[in-house]
């Protein structure tokens, strides 16, 4: 088991003020901080970011959506960090996340729902390495 995960804070979080106060709580809830930056993907990027998802109906619009602004990418140590941080941010539908969770508090819809979080220790090392080189992780 890896102890580290990948996040984003996506355009809608960032765009609505919530950036702040969802770092708060990933720190407060016990995640350091491995690596962290501002950035916007352009859709070329977002494209390849979501790759998996190519066949599905809602690609061309996650597509659209990621590359709508900038984004903040970090790259969060834990026990077990995997698995905590999904039960942190909560279903992918945030009409479906539970009390508290990080999409219930800030996230609209299930496509413009706030934060991504890693589904597997493979994905985490794959999706941290598209934005950040070893220089960039502390
Ligand atoms: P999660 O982000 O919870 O792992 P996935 O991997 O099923 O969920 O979906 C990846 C992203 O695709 C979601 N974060 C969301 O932005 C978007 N997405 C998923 N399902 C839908 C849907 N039914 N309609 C629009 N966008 C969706």
């Amino acid at each position: 088991m890896s102890n580290r995960t990948f996040t984003m804070i996506k355009p809608d979080a960032f765009r609505n003020g919530h950036s702040g106060a969802i770092l708060d709580r990933i720190i407060k809830e016990g995640y350091r901080i491995v690596a962290l930056k501002l950035t916007k993907l352009s859709a070329e990027k977002a494209g390849e970011f979501y790759a998996v998802h190519k066949e599905r109906p809602f690609y061309g619009e996650l597509v659209e959506f990621m590359s709508s602004g900038p984004i903040i990418a970090a790259i969060l140590e834990k026990d077990n960090a995997v698995a905590s941080f999904r039960e942190l941010i909560g279903a992918t539908n945030p009409a479906q996340a539970a009390e508290g969770t990080i999409r219930k508090l800030y996230a609209t819809s299930v496509g413009e729902n706030a934060v991504h979080g890693s589904d597997s220790d493979e994905n985490a090392a794959i999706e941290g390495a598209f934005f950040f080189s070893g220089l960039e992780k502390f």
